[in-house]
């Protein structure tokens, strides 16, 4: 039964359906299916498909948006309900995410939060274009572990270096790790600025978030 439904949510992002992917959503919380199980075995089944095949030139740039925009809808349903269940979860550290200023790709970022919340972390997603003192502020507000900084063009990877020093100058640093990561940025480039974790994908960047967590 979960398995069909499962089978329709991984679908429902494959076709870029925010409406269906939102109603499945709906349909497991009645069900009463385990959120997490229903983003991982069903939603994020369908953003790796996605992602497999915009990467080897079979899906396009529309058919990334529009499931990015499926899976955002889907979250969106079980967010309350994951963190509901979060609070009886032992949480595994506080992260801060945004992309930085001048950069408004959100894709990779958002599914690097929905890969950090599905796996425990409580992330803080400050969304796009976030100026450099914003991720300093909010880091000291919510007491953070982990301040992740995503970047997709060359000309703004600066920016994650930017956040680094504003993360020095109000003393945060070293505790508040920096975690780095988008399409043009490399290992080379993280250990350059200093920032202690790096990924090239959601997968990796909840790996690497519970190495500097030490879990
Ligand atoms: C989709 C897209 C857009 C969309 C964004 C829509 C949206 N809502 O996000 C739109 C159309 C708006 C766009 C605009 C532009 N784009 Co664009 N875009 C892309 C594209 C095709 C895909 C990006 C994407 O979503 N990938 C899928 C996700 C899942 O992957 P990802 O972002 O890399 O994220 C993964 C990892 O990098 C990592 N990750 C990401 N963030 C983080 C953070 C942390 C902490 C960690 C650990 C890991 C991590 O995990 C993610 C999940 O697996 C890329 C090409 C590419 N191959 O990357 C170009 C690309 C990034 N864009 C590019 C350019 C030039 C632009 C524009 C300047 C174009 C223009 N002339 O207007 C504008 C810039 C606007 C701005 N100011 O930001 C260039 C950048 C070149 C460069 N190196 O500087 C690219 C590489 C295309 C190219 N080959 O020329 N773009």
């Amino acid at each position: 039964m979960s398995e069909e439904l499962f089978n329709a949510m991984r679908q429902s992002i494959i076709d870029g359906e925010a409406e269906e992917a939102e109603a499945l959503a709906h349909q497991a919380l009645e069900q009463g299916l385990d959120p997490l199980e229903a983003i991982n075995q069903g939603y994020v089944a369908g953003v790796n498909y996605v992602g497999a095949q915009f990467g080897c030139g079979e899906m396009f740039l529309p058919d990334l948006v529009l499931a990015g925009e499926a899976m955002k809808a889907a979250v969106l349903v079980l967010e309350p309900e994951m963190q509901r269940r979060g609070t009886e979860r032992q949480m595994l550290g506080k992260v801060v995410l945004g992309t930085v200023k001048g950069d408004i790709h959100e894709i990779g970022k958002t599914l690097v939060a929905t890969m950090l919340s599905a796996s425990g972390f409580e992330v803080h997603d400050l969304g796009v274009d976030v100026p450099v003192a914003k991720f300093a502020e909010k880091a000291r507000e919510v007491n953070a572990d982990i301040v992740g900084v995503s970047a997709l063009l060359t000309t703004t990877m600066v920016g994650q270096k930017d956040v680094i020093e504003a993360l020095a100058d109000m003393g945060l640093r070293p505790n508040v790790k920096v975690m780095v990561g988008g399409a043009p940025v490399t290992r080379s480039w993280a250990e350059e600025i200093g920032a202690e974790g790096y990924s090239e994908d959601a997968i990796g960047a909840v790996a690497e978030a519970k190495r500097l967590m030490g879990v």
